[in-house]
């Protein structure tokens, strides 16, 4: 039997970069998650009697949040619920189960990179039927439906019982509850030389992985460890865990810190890599040897013709425009074309479908290609790990030789998290203000080109995006972006990216912080960060 509870509609439920992020007490907020599922819903056409995925990352409140989700697709009139099992689905393999079963889209239940746990991060968010985040048209869209909604729908059954693979009826609509891993690791098999790798691994290569007690350990266990090779030992925090252990499921150099120490101490593994909460996000460390996120994009596309899903070559490159400009350089190099996207997945699902670009990637280690239509944590890792097999030298050597041919583009990413909303927004608004005086203006060292702020015209769909960062460009190509996140929960968080390339391969072996000390200084003198924000240092860099 179908109901319909009346609700009214709440203020704040705006979709974010990556879905709808607030805190879990938020989502317990009686109609609180069930009105953002309706809007979901009230928002899309034509799904009478379709297939809708539904799968999470395994945090607090996933299991709940599936339920309703199941009696709400019944009542607005799905014909079939395709549920990972346990509720789990890491967001590449949603991605992956929507293109094959030609679903009508999925709900992704996840707050990524961001803490779980009873007063930590849930997020939700919805992928349209080419496996891929809603673009922006539909985010609008879901955000107006949620200011004035006035009801949900909701079957009542009893719940579904997630833990057992098989199909069910319920509510006039089959529920199967499927294998999470399978379907995704035989794609990978699709892509990559797994005998290279396994023969790889026999000889003795040692890989490390850091599952970070999120979703990726039952993968890596499958195809890493069963299928490859790889030591099981090797795979740590590979227990998806509601709370992530109580730390953040964030593969960066200070929450992935134990991982980064072992692959610079004496006895490092060969490779050591990590993902997030969700799956979607990479860090990749040599033997010695940090991979900044923008590097491994321009390395993975300079090598991807030796992994079999890629011998024929790329048909572009893309990257989101704080991403440092290293994959500019390898696609002038092979003479494909380049895109400059908006941070978030979403801005690069037209341009993968309409085959203008076959690798993207962000500087957030988030790396894909048009195998789904989200970034893919493991898939990177073993792209990484195909090049390794193929070309027997180090990652290290693989990095240096890069920089050589290339340049080295030196990169990172200061973070001030969960500073006041106001001060953030005052910070932004008195450099923008300012663009149109900064050519010309000296700081320090350096000397102003050009600024603005980033507009994105979509060259497929025609749509455009504004106010998507500030840059500010130097002579001699240096370049600084200021940013506030679209994933926080509490507060803002303002990005300041930095970058700054060196063609000289004598001086690729400079600290980055160092390296970067000239756009420090020009970043502080131009926003007055410590001013604005009350703090000396950034919460987090990488
Ligand atoms: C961050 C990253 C962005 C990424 C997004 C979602 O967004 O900067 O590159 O696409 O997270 O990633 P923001 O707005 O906070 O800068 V995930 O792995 O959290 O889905
Ligand atoms: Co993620």
């Amino acid at each position: 039997m179908n109901r319909t509870v009346s609700v009214s509609p709440f203020p704040d439920q705006k979709p974010g970069t990556s879905g709808l992020r607030k805190k879990v007490p938020v989502f317990q907020t009686p109609g609180y998650t069930e009105a953002f599922i309706q809007s979901i819903f009230d928002s899309l056409d034509g799904f009478e009697g379709k297939s809708l995925v539904i799968g999470g990352d395994g945090r607090f409140y996933n299991r709940e949040v599936i339920q309703t989700a199941i009696r709400m697709a019944a009542a607005n009139g799905f014909g079939r619920v395709l549920v990972g099992q346990g509720g789990i689905l890491s967001t590449p393999a949603a991605s992956h189960l929507i293109r094959k079963n030609e679903a009508f889209g999925g709900l992704i239940l996840s707050a990524s990179h961001n803490p779980g746990g009873p007063t930590e991060d849930f997020g939700i968010k919805y992928n349209i039927s080419n496996g891929g985040p809603a673009p922006e048209k539909i985010t609008e869209a879901i955000f107006a439906r949620s200011q004035s909604l006035d009801r949900y729908k909701i079957a009542d059954f009893d719940d579904v019982d997630l833990d057992q693979i098989g199909t069910f009826e319920a509510g006039g609509m089959t529920i199967e509850v499927v294998d999470p891993v399978t379907d995704y690791a035989d794609l990978m098999e699709t892509l990559f030389d797994f005998e290279a790798i396994r023969n790889l691994v026999g000889d003795g290569f040692n890989v490390a992985f850091d599952a970070m007690h999120a979703v990726t350990g039952p993968y890596a266990r499958e195809i890493l460890v069963r299928r490859l090779g790889v030591d099981a030992a090797s795979i740590f925090n590979a227990t998806p865990l509601e709370d992530f252990g109580g730390h953040h499921p964030d593969p960066n150099l200070v929450h992935a810190k134990v991982l980064h120490d072992l692959m610079m101490g004496p006895d490092a593994p060969d490779f050591g890599a990590a993902s997030d909460g969700d799956g979607d996000r990479n860090l990749i460390i040599g033997k010695g040897i940090f991979v900044t996120p923008s590097d491994s994009l321009a390395m993975l596309a300079a090598n991807a013709h030796l992994a079999p899903g890629y011998k024929d070559g790329l048909k572009g490159i893309a990257r989101s425009m704080p991403t440092s400009g290293a994959a500019d350089r390898v696609a002038a190099k092979l003479g494909v074309e380049m895109h400059e996207t908006p941070t978030g997945w979403k801005f690069f699902g037209n341009l993968l479908d309409a085959g203008r670009c076959t690798i993207c990637g962000e500087e957030s280690a988030g790396t894909g290609s048009d195998h789904v239509r989200e970034k893919d944590g493991l898939w990177a890792v073993l792209l990484w790990l195909n090049i390794l097999a193929v070309r027997r030298q180090s990652a290290l050597e693989i990095v240096k030789d890069h920089w050589a041919e290339f340049g080295r583009t030196y990169y990172s990413r200061h973070d001030y998290e969960a500073i006041e909303t106001d001060s953030a927004n005052q910070l932004m608004a008195s450099i923008e203000e300012g663009l149109d005086r900064l050519p010309g203006r000296q700081i320090g060292t350096l000397k102003i080109a050009k600024a603005d702020s980033f507009t994105y015209h979509d060259p497929i769909d025609g749509s455009i995006s504004r106010n998507q960062g500030l840059r500010i460009f130097f002579e001699g190509g240096s370049r600084l972006v200021f940013r506030l996140s679209g994933t926080g929960t509490s507060g803002a968080t303002l990005r300041i990216y930095m970058e700054r390339y060196e063609p000289d391969p004598a001086l690729h072996d400079q600290d980055t912080q160092a390296a970067l000390e000239p756009l420090i200084e020009a970043a502080e003198a131009l926003a007055e960060i410590s001013k604005q924000t009350g703090r000396d240092a950034p919460t987090v860099i990488t």
